[in-house]
């Protein structure tokens, strides 16, 4: 394998919505470029790229793979991404260490949810990026339609390279930079070179001159020789085109049967010809405020941007060489543990084949096997001067699930692989909530949760059980409440006495002091579950001493860490202890913690006590057509809509809904939209629930 410099590599992530046609694509031009000899296809399960047993059996693509190519002077590293938006991780991951991105589409359906979903994300990075309109042999395919979507997407800086054509029941595209007609075969591949028809001439005429335009507009040097000239060559254009995609202000726009072997060569040439290479983009700046130095000479520093676990050969770690250059057997360190890791092997990978390399540079995409304790996300540098490459920000969990092993000898086993799953996959979130006593598996969809099962299952051997969470209910009251509380023990040797008057408010953020009282003290506790404690001493006379104060204000605590009605945490309470008794032998810490804890639960049961529920946030992007049956859905779970907006034929409802009531509504809201409308939450606050509810749970 030659060693390829930055100039000659190039990054490219096939993206776009679920069975857009991305996989076939990558296959075809796997093909083309002769890395394969026969082309697999997603039905027959046989693809370079969906080769893991979970896409055969689901017939879509979970992990993005990549794959290479060397075509002409150029490596071309093409990651294929999977189009649902349940594995995000994935697309995200590979978008940020994509040089090019190819947006692929469906001229089908043209732009789509998930296009949309992914075209937020490339913005983020601001990636060169064209689009490729697929499926073109289609009888229902409209490029027309698929090309005003784009426009609508990116504005007027989506440009045409080239649009489909039938001649004659054949074929045809029309190629506006090389202003030649490619006619192809039935059977798809080589296509003949044909001029532009004459009844096209007008029409390629007129996008080949908006292309100069646009080709112009990116560079001062082009824009003076086109005012010179009046036109630009095909090499100048593509110079243009290029600085286009660079500033992220030229969108081209291309055609293709994947399916078919058409076009997919003349895509590859412009890969090859004109989309940016490794080298052509801005350096970065690491987290340490330094601009990465991007020459084999520089120190190395590799970016993991994403990690697999395979039985047979274990952890693979994906990297880019953001950096210098990577050897064989050399020793780097983690940025972010000080770990020095051995890359034994390098390999560059296609699918499930692997190929053995010596070493890559910068630019670069290669893997490695069994780091010790390096994750996605992380930076691998050489030793002596430490570079963290920017982390990727994943998105929230979607989905929230209490998760437990079958068998309960398993729950360790279990949680080192949920663990291990983590480090792989950071969308999936794992965390132990003490408050509802269950382990919380976030993830981003119902599809997400049953790849995360499949991997328990197939790859860990763990049975695992997946529940909906209890919900963190806290308990607080509605009415002012007085105990008198007296703890008095007498048994043989020394004996506890403690006695506690106190009353008890609801308090809220700015009321006023309470009067009546005799304040000595005042003492505001922020409560690790949220709220307040707000603690006031009132004694009088000292009939209890200052030093008991702490131990009574220690019992209401313990008391409000697990409440009498549900034993949820308590919040938002003031309390004024304002008289008791003490006895100069029998009184000390614990009686008066005992005695506080007594009055308060005796005052809160008397205080109509209440439970308050937590209250998402929630945005839900739908379809105008569909907006009725999600309203409809959304009443059904005591939901409260604040507001809806219209952009484009999409809907925006805002609202506030009970998370009780959200349980498993990524999935209900797929199957009654068709995976049209996305939606996202965010918790709001704690509200009281309905008396009728409560009444269940109190039962309960
Ligand atoms: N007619 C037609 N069908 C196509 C074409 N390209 C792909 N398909 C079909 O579309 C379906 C989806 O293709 P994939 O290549 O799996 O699409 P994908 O974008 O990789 O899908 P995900 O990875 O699941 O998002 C398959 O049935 C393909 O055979 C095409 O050019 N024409
Ligand atoms: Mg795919």
């Amino acid at each position: 394998m030659k060693i390829y410099d930055d100039k000659h590599i190039k990054n490219v992530v096939f993206v776009g919505a679920h069975n857009s046609g991305k996989t076939t694509l990558a296959e075809t031009m796997l093909f083309e470029a002769g890395l394969i000899n026969r082309r697999g296809t997603v039905e027959t399960q046989n693809t370079v790229s969906d080769y893991q047993e979970i896409e055969h059996e689901r017939g879509t693509s979970v992990y993005a793979t990549p794959l290479h190519t060397e075509w002409r002077n150029y490596k071309i590293n093409i990651i294929d991404t999977p189009g649902l938006d349940d594995f995000v991780g994935e697309i995200i991951s590979s978008i940020r260490v994509a040089d090019t991105i190819v947006t692929v589409l469906n001229a089908q359906h043209g732009v789509e949810i998930g296009t949309e979903i992914i075209w937020n994300y490339i913005n983020t990075y601001s990636k060169p990026t064209l689009f490729v309109v697929n499926q073109i042999d289609h009888m229902n395919a409209s490029f027309e339609n698929t090309f005003k979507g784009i426009k609508a997407l990116v504005g007027n800086n989506a440009v045409i390279i080239q649009y489909p054509l039938l001649i004659d029941g054949a074929q045809c595209i029309i190629d506006v930079l090389k202003m030649k007609c490619y006619k192809f075969p039935p059977e798809g591949g080589k296509p003949e070179k044909l001029p532009i028809p004459e009844d096209q001439k007008e029409r390629a005429d007129y996008l080949h001159n908006e292309l100069v335009e646009k080709a112009a507009e990116n560079d001062e040097e082009l824009l003076e020789l086109f005012f010179d000239k009046g036109t630009l060559n095909e090499d100048e254009m593509r110079q243009g085109i290029k600085a286009g995609m660079l500033n992220h202000e030229l969108f081209p726009v291309f055609c293709v049967s994947a399916l078919n072997d058409m076009g997919s060569g003349r895509l590859m040439g412009f890969i090859d010809n004109v989309a940016p290479a490794a080298a052509d983009l801005k350096p970065e700046q690491t987290v340490e405020g330094e601009l990465l130095v991007r020459k084999k000479e520089a120190p190395t520093a590799l970016f993991v941007f994403k990690t697999v676990y395979q039985p047979s050969l274990g952890q693979i770690s994906f990297f880019k060489v953001k950096s210098g250059e990577v050897k064989a057997n050399d020793k780097l360190v983690n940025s972010r543990n000080g770990e020095t890791e051995i890359l034994n092997h390098l390999y560059i990978m296609d699918g499930k084949k692997r190929e053995s390399v010596a070493k890559l540079e910068v630019g670069d995409i290669g893997a490695t096997l069994k780091l010790k304790s390096t994750n996605t996300n992380d930076t691998l540098h050489a030793p002596g001067k430490p570079i963290t490459i920017k982390p990727i920000q994943y998105p929230e969990p979607r989905t929230r699930k209490a998760v437990s092993a079958v068998n309960k000898n398993e729950e360790e086993k279990l949680s080192e692989a949920l663990k291990k799953i983590h480090s792989q996959d950071p969308t999936v979130v794992i965390e132990f909530s003490k408050e509802l006593k269950q382990m919380i598996l976030g993830c981003q969809g119902e599809l997400h949760l049953a790849t995360i099962k499949w991997t328990l299952d197939n790859i860990y051997g763990i049975e695992a059980k997946f529940e909906p969470p209890k919900i963190a209910y806290r308990e607080t009251i509605q009415r002012a409440s007085n105990a008198n509380y007296r703890h008095k023990k007498q048994s043989g040797g020394a004996g506890q006495f403690a006695q506690v008057h106190m009353k008890i408010e609801p308090w809220y953020e700015g009321m006023p002091e309470p009067e009546g009282f005799n304040i000595r003290g005042k003492e505001e506790v922020e409560l690790a579950w949220g709220g307040k404690l707000v603690f006031y001493n009132c004694i009088v006379g000292g009939v209890i001493d200052i030093r008991y104060l702490p131990s009574i204000r220690k019992g209401i605590l313990e008391v409000m860490e697990a409440g009498p009605l549900t034993g949820s945490y308590i919040r938002d309470v003031r309390v004024m202890v304002y008289d008791g008794k003490m006895h100069s032998v029998d009184s000390n810490d614990i009686a008066f913690k005992i005695a506080g804890a007594h009055a308060f639960k005796e005052a809160f049961l008397n205080a109509k006590p209440k439970l308050l529920e937590p209250i998402q946030e929630l945005t839900v992007k739908v379809p105008e057509e569909m907006v009725g049956n999600v309203m409809t859905d959304l009443q059904s779970r005591r939901s409260i809509i604040q507001g809806i907006d219209s952009i484009d034929h999409y809907q925006i409802l805002k609202c506030t809904v009970p998370q009780a009531e959200l349980y498993g509504y990524s999935t209900n809201l797929r199957s009654l939209t068709q995976g049209k409308a996305t939606f996202n939450s965010a918790f709001s606050a704690f509200k009281a629930v309905p008396n009728s509810v409560q009444q269940t749970l109190v039962k309960n």
